[in-house]
């Protein structure tokens, strides 16, 4: 079996996403995401210009080889544009794969490890109380786990709040939307917010919540510390991962567990984090790290040290990667959660799945391969639509980290 065809759709239903669609001369096609948020094209032309000539002609049975000749042979390695477009190459090769085989990914990756991915929703809110209503929703809809975030009193626009609720969307605008911070302010909120969701939903509920970067070491620390009552599941992102010996100063001061890796792209990112247990759950997922391919070793480092995972699934990542991360999640042993913020329901008509969320859990489906299709004649109904994330400053003007 030969590739004889590698594609880059680039489609906007309401968002911007990038697919690649690899075909053999048995007609046999795979699906890989290869969206960047705020960054997609640079990674369609990454795939069009420099990977897809490569691919015409190889075996897709390779996937192994073909992921080390795209790595390797590259010599530019790591970094969020490669690894996204080495991303949607092996995912689209795990999809053949498994079509070829009339098997779901997951029974390729070793088979069930449960019967359902326990996954959490995006609760937000400009209120508290809002942000009950919401987190009502999710305890109504089945869910297990929700992930809280409220604006701040005295901020005028705070990440993690949007209009849309269920269909959460921080990328909107044509230029990147200022937002401010307060990390002083943020800290009083963050344990009234908590301290009001335990109170009406109780003990069982598993609360998460996202600092999205924001936080100095000695700050999430006393955050971690703050909301030990209220027993969270995980705080994510607490602080920039660049400096990652800062996480012992948190480890030192709180048994709050961690959370870090959605902007990982490669093991090495998340080596000393895993090796020195300073983090208990990692959220690399397929799309920015590598494929399945990688994203294994990745899990499998992790087990190793008693981190289990916790991918990453926003709204940002299309359907393609959903359904890869699901196979994955439902296969590996140390299993943790499963983000999953709702596409609307014209991305999923233009990315048609059979995963199905049912009473808290996702269900990756039993189609060969990976389970989800692109409609591409609907899909060039929505052609591509420059869209950024919002950058966050402080109060007084100066750059901060979003
Ligand atoms: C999350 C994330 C997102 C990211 C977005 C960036 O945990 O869901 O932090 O909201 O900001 O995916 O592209
Ligand atoms: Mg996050």
């Amino acid at each position: 079996m030969k590739i004889v065809d590698a594609r880059v759709i680039v489609t906007c239903p309401g968002r911007n996403f990038v697919t690649l669609k690899i075909t053999t001369d048995d007609g046999v096609t795979g699906l890989g995401d290869a969206t960047l948020n705020g960054r997609e094209l640079a990674v369609a032309s990454y795939l069009r210009d420099h990977v897809a000539p490569l691919l015409i002609g190889r075996d897709p049975a390779r996937i192994e080889d073909t992921w080390n000749y795209l790595y390797r042979g590259a010599y530019w390695r790591r970094g969020p544009v490669t690894m996204t477009a080495i991303a949607a190459v092996d995912t689209a090769l795990w999809d053949i794969k498994g079509k070829v085989a009339g098997l779901p990914v997951y029974q390729l990756l070793g088979g069930r490890s449960r019967d359902g991915v326990t996954v959490y929703g995006h609760a937000n809110g400009e209120t508290v109380a809002e942000v009950l209503d919401e987190v009502a929703r999710y305890t109504e809809l089945g869910y297990k786990a929700v992930r809280v975030q409220c604006g701040v009193p005295g901020l005028p626009v705070t990440y993690g709040v949007s209009q849309d609720k269920m269909f959460y969307e921080p990328a909107a605008a044509r230029r990147p939307v200022e937002a401010t911070w307060s990390s002083e302010k943020y800290l009083r909120m963050v344990p009234e917010l908590f301290a009001a969701t335990r109170d009406r939903f109780g003990p069982d509920l598993h609360l998460l919540h996202d600092v999205h970067h924001r936080l100095t070491p000695i700050e999430a620390a006393r955050l971690g510390a703050s909301l030990e009552e209220y027993a969270p599941f995980w705080i994510e992102d607490p602080v920039p991962a660049e400096l990652q010996e800062g996480f012992r100063l948190i480890r030192q001061h709180t048994t709050t567990p961690i959370a870090v890796g959605e902007v990982f792209n490669s093991i090495w990112d998340c080596q000393q984090l895993i090796t020195e247990q300073l983090i208990d759950y990692i959220r690399a997922t397929v799309v920015h790290a590598g494929g399945i391919t990688h994203l294994r070793r990745i899990f499998d480092l992790a087990a190793l040290y008693h981190v289990r995972t916790g991918s990453h699934g926003a709204t940002d990542l299309s359907p393609v990667c959903m359904s890869a991360a699901l196979h994955v999640d439902i296969a590996v042993p140390n299993f943790g959660i499963q983000e999953y913020m709702r596409h609307t329901e014209l991305t999923d008509e233009v990315f048609p799945h059979g995963y199905r969320f049912a009473d808290g859990y996702l269900h990756p489906g039993e189609e060969p391969g990976l389970g989800v299709e692109i409609d591409e004649k609907l899909a060039a109904r929505y052609p591509y639509d420059p869209a950024y994330l919002p950058v966050n400053r402080l109060l007084d003007g100066s750059m901060h980290h979003w």
